[in-house]
């Protein structure tokens, strides 16, 4: 086919081109990912070593999936695939990385707070509380600016920014919806840092800001953040100080759904978080250092969860008493423990409680609906993201009288009034 839209030269030319990119990509895509952050309270541990070492052949994370750009090196003949190929060759030119400089994420900002403070002064009208113990928050998310490699993949997450506009409306949160890449050196899992930053800075008015991985959805509806529990804290993820900073464990905290305090000591952690990260030489030989050093790490390339365990590990003195380490209830909650007790929590408890009993977050580490690479089959991913969403989404349709039952159905019928 490829040789009657180019002639046999050209065509040969192109497909040596691909073969080289598709050979390159399939590299990247499974060194570059593997099952990363995991788990839920610290019963789960254990029992989630297993998941953990099975689950090691893929892009687990977040964003914009910008590492899953192309398939494998099978890709069919087909002008659509050839399509996907091309707008990567397009990009891959684009994105040329000079290994010489010092990478930064911006100009250094030095005077955050008392700049902060002034605007906020300025600005009573947009105040960083919106109530006693409530801060202003946005909540930011995304995806890849691509559309997805699956049929249904952007169904999904269309589904999963449902859910976390509902919960955001029920607790008076903004949200952010990404699709851009603003920096080209920090794709992947590490496209979310220069995000946050630009947010930050452009936003004084938000007190904290919530990351939450697109693979992540909310099903306690009803928990509200205990704020007050973080008012001397800048950083609020998922984890265990035992396991972090004892055994060095690289799932021993969770960078799929975080708080972070709209301050200098955020802006400060954001720069030295990102050492790690610029794609090259720089993310793979950081990706040495942190196999070496993390308990159970896979060999792969630097991911922003390792370089935040590492960071929290070498420089406890310099960040740790800003970090909370919540296990409480799940901020984070590792999807393969969950999903089968929803009906169980039903019949036993209420929404409210967001622990092991009606978990706030649902995330799906590990699957990949977007993209065609995942560390556990598809189908099973898809059909558990089905009953985390219609779980959640059964919170807010009783409200209008009507229920998903079963959760598998995407399917509504009216409540029976029994009085
Ligand atoms: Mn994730």
């Amino acid at each position: 086919m490829l040789e009657r839209c180019f002639g046999v030269h050209l065509a040969r030319a192109v497909n040596g081109k691909i073969i080289l990119l598709c050979l390159f990509t399939v590299v990247i895509v499974l060194c570059g990912t593997i099952g990363n952050e995991k788990f839920g309270t610290k019963h789960d541990f254990v029992e989630l070593k297993t998941s953990v070492t099975t689950a090691t052949a893929t892009p687990a994370n977040v964003p914009a999936s910008n590492c899953s750009g192309i398939t494998s090196s099978s890709t069919s003949n087909s002008s659509a695939a050839f399509e996907s190929i091309k707008l990567d060759i397009d990009e891959e030119e684009d994105e040329v990385v000079n290994l010489n400089e010092t990478y930064s994420l911006g100009p250094k900002v030095s005077d955050w707070d008392k700049k902060r403070s002034k605007w906020l002064r300025k600005n009573p009208d947009a105040p960083n509380f919106i109530g006693p113990n409530k801060p202003r928050v946005l909540l930011v998310t995304g995806s890849s600016p691509k559309p997805c490699e699956t049929p249904f993949g952007d169904h999904y997450q269309l589904k999963s920014i449902k859910n976390k506009i509902d919960y955001c409306r029920l607790h008076k949160i903004e949200i952010f919806y990404n699709f851009a890449t603003l920096d080209a050196q920090m794709d992947g899992f590490w496209s979310k840092l220069p995000l946050i930053r630009k947010l930050l800075l452009t936003q004084p008015g938000i007190e904290f800001l919530w990351w939450m991985d697109s693979d992540a959805m909310f099903t306690d509806m009803a928990f509200e953040i205990p704020w007050e529990r973080y008012k001397d804290h800048n950083l609020v993820l998922h984890g265990w100080d035992e396991k972090v900073y004892n055994e060095k464990h690289w799932v021993g905290l969770n960078t799929g759904s975080f708080l972070l305090r709209n301050c200098q000591w955020t802006l400060d952690l954001l720069d030295a978080w990102a050492a790690m990260g610029p794609k090259g030489m720089t993310r793979v030989e950081a990706g040495k250092v942190l196999t070496k050093e993390l308990t159970d790490r896979p060999d792969f390339e630097a991911d922003d969860q390792s370089a935040m365990i590492y960071l929290l590990v070498t420089q406890r003195e310099k960040w740790g008493d800003k970090v909370y380490l919540e296990n409480a209830y799940y901020l984070h909650g590792f999807w393969d423990i969950i999903v089968d007790k929803y009906e169980e929590m039903v019949e036993k408890y209420h929404p409210g409680l967001g622990d092991d009993r009606w978990p706030l977050v649902t995330h799906f580490v590990g699957c990949k609906p977007c993209g065609k690479y995942a560390s556990y089959p598809m189908e099973k991913c898809l059909k558990q993201m089905d009953r985390a969403f219609n779980f959640g989404d059964n919170q807010i349709l009783q409200i209008l009288g009507f229920t998903h039952k079963p959760l598998d159905s995407w399917r509504v019928k009216r409540i029976q009034k029994t009085s």
